[in-house]
């Protein structure tokens, strides 16, 4: 009793989605999550894994399977069968990656969004963003000379990650010059070669760059953002998990790019405070200025 050829290839068409999915779910090819941002980068990740995993073993399926089945058997020396073509097999086959390459496109673009990167580069609300106040109240006439809107008034490029941005969010700002990052914390006067954040608060970098493009990126947090000269750029996480993860100019950015690194470290919020309070300049304490005779104010 022979099986028909369309209910093989429907089993197989089915195996091999079950198959894709599977790997998706299971294989873990990316590093640990570390940021309220990665679980949404990750299931976007997870549903191009399936579609490739998919794809890959299909394609490379039928070709093996045809390189086996339709060899050339000795003593055949005949031209192969003249066949002109196959309308529903070619309208299948280009249907069914229009749908694919459409939901890909449409939910990128869907988790793209929800990471932020849609904010546009002359956004208007983006002028209010309290970077670009800051920057406005500084008088800070090489970032103002790099708006060509011509109101003088600074853009800050909000950009990916900025809905995570809060009130409650720590500031940091961050310098990226050749070949180094520079982190400072305006509450604390706190200037630092790595960078130190509390988990599960909201950090708000705000990024300038001395001279040419640089990019920040953590591929625990799956967020990246240009560093632009003139250009200010805001990049917001909240980071989820403890540790210390790699920071990576992703942009190349002269001969030393390589070796463009840093390193973020997400403390638990008491080992943050603890870090913040020995890292912060030494005030005076109170008793200092009540023995010279001084009466604290600030
Ligand atoms: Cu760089």
């Amino acid at each position: 009793m022979a099986i028909p050829s369309a209910l093989v290839t429907l089993l197989l068409g089915m195996g091999l989605v079950l198959a894709g999915l599977w790997v998706g779910q299971n294989v873990q090819l990316l590093p640990l999550d570390a940021s309220s941002n990665a679980p949404v980068y990750d299931s976007l990740f997870q549903v191009l894994f399936s579609i490739g995993t998919i794809l890959f073993l299909g394609i490379v399926g039928l070709v093996v399977f045809s390189l086996v089945r339709f060899r050339r058997r000795p003593g055949d020396l005949a031209d192969g069968a003249a066949i002109e073509g196959n309308l529903p097999l070619e309208i299948v086959w280009t249907a069914i990656p229009a749908i694919v390459v459409l939901f890909v496109g449409i939910y990128s673009y869907d988790i793209y969004e929800r990471m932020g990167g849609m904010v546009a580069l002359n956004d208007h609300s983006a002028m209010h963003h309290p970077a670009a106040v800051q920057q406005a109240s500084n008088g800070s006439a090489g970032m103002a000379d790099a708006s060509p809107g011509g109101s003088g008034e600074p853009r800050v490029w909000a950009g990916i990650g900025s809905s995570d941005s809060s009130e409650g969010s720590l500031p940091v700002e961050v310098t990226a010059m050749q070949f180094a990052f520079i982190f400072h914390y305006p509450d604390g006067d706190i200037t630092s070669g790595e960078l130190h954040v509390p988990v599960n608060r909201p950090v708000e970098l705000r990024m300038k760059a001395n001279d040419v493009i640089h990019a920040f990126w953590v591929p625990q947090f799956r967020l990246k953002q240009d560093v632009i000269p003139g250009q200010p750029t805001v990049l917001s996480f909240t980071a989820t998990r403890a540790g210390s993860y790699p920071i990576v100019c992703a942009e190349l950015c002269g001969p030393y790019h390589g070796g463009m690194r840093s390193t973020v470290v997400v403390h638990e919020e008491e080992a943050f405070n603890q870090w913040f309070e020995t890292n912060a300049p030494a005030k005076p304490k109170p008793a200092t200025l009540a023995s010279a005779g001084l009466t604290p104010t600030a």
